[in-house]
């Protein structure tokens, strides 16, 4: 899943692409680079970002999505917390409702992504997103967070959202301690897994890479978010959400060729 930032104040690619035309061809790039799925936002969920009204983010998002369906079937997918603009979204041809807050920013939000039929990314967070950082505490992060999903899925089920159309995603970075809670989290990933959902992973360029790299700023944490992305796969996901597709691709081809040649060597072996 390649990432497409229609935001004046994204974290890592700091707006270059609000103007719809740049949107347009950094989409078409990604595509090019072998992305399966782009997930447009037009609202930072950035600790600290200030909201942006539904108004504002149906303008940037719309026409953007519009002009992907006019020259690409790649699945579309909408960043966005606001049952409003998932309707819009889905309206011009995206599919995918990711939700940072797994449906439970309005009182409707359940409902209305029941009533789309589309599919609909939960995501973990603890808070929200201004306050998501002050002191997070967990006993047991992974634990809690796969309750959390596994609670959320069953809610989006009681409201008519069909199980096939479920994601699960553990928010790495949201109302997480860098090191302390996203770690342990991204390695027992199969616990979320195991939920028997597909799950995404979103670690593409966070805070935590940084962290453990000298404080490497966003646009110096390609290495850490393939490391990340591997980890995923490794863990069963069912995909990444990355800002660096071409790489990312790569990166994932090759541990699949490995792997597969060892699932050969050991057909062989045991012949
Ligand atoms: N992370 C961000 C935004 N949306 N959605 C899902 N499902 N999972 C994530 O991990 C996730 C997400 C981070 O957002 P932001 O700070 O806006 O930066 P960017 O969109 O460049 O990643």
């Amino acid at each position: 899943m390649g990432i497409v930032n229609a935001t004046p104040d994204s974290f890592s690619d700091g707006g270059r692409f609000l103007a719809p035309e740049a949107a347009l061809d950094h989409a078409r790039r990604l595509i090019a680079e072998g992305a399966d799925i782009l997930d447009l936002g037009a609202e930072s969920t950035r600790p600290g970002a200030d909201p942006v009204s539904a108004g504002v983010e149906i303008e940037r998002l719309v026409p953007l999505i519009a002009a992907i369906r006019a020259e690409s079937a790649v699945p579309v997918s909408v960043d966005t917390m606001k049952p409003e603009v998932a309707r819009a979204a889905m309206a011009a041809g995206a599919t995918i409702w990711n939700d940072v807050t797994a449906l439970r920013h309005a009182p409707d939000s359940l409902a209305v992504a029941a009533e789309l039929g589309c599919d609909v990314v939960l995501m973990h967070m603890k808070g929200e997103p201004r306050t998501m950082q002050a002191e997070p505490h967990y006993d047991d992060v992974g634990g809690e967070v796969a309750a959390f999903l596994a609670d959320r899925a069953e809610a989006a089920m009681a409201a008519g959202v069909a199980r096939d159309r479920i994601w699960l995603d553990p928010g790495v970075g949201f109302g997480k301690h860098m090191t302390r809670h996203n770690l342990p989290l991204l390695a027992g990933l199969d616990r979320i897994v195991a939920l028997g959902f597909p799950v995404l992973l979103g670690a593409s360029r966070k805070a935590f890479i940084g962290a453990l790299d000298g404080g490497a700023g966003a646009d110096q944490r390609l290495g850490g978010s393939i490391a990340a992305a591997l980890a995923g796969a490794s863990a069963g996901v069912a995909a990444v959400r990355v800002h660096d597709v071409r790489e990312t691709v790569q990166a994932l081809t090759v541990q699949a060729a490995i792997a597969q040649a060892g699932h050969l060597g050991i057909v062989h072996k045991s012949r």
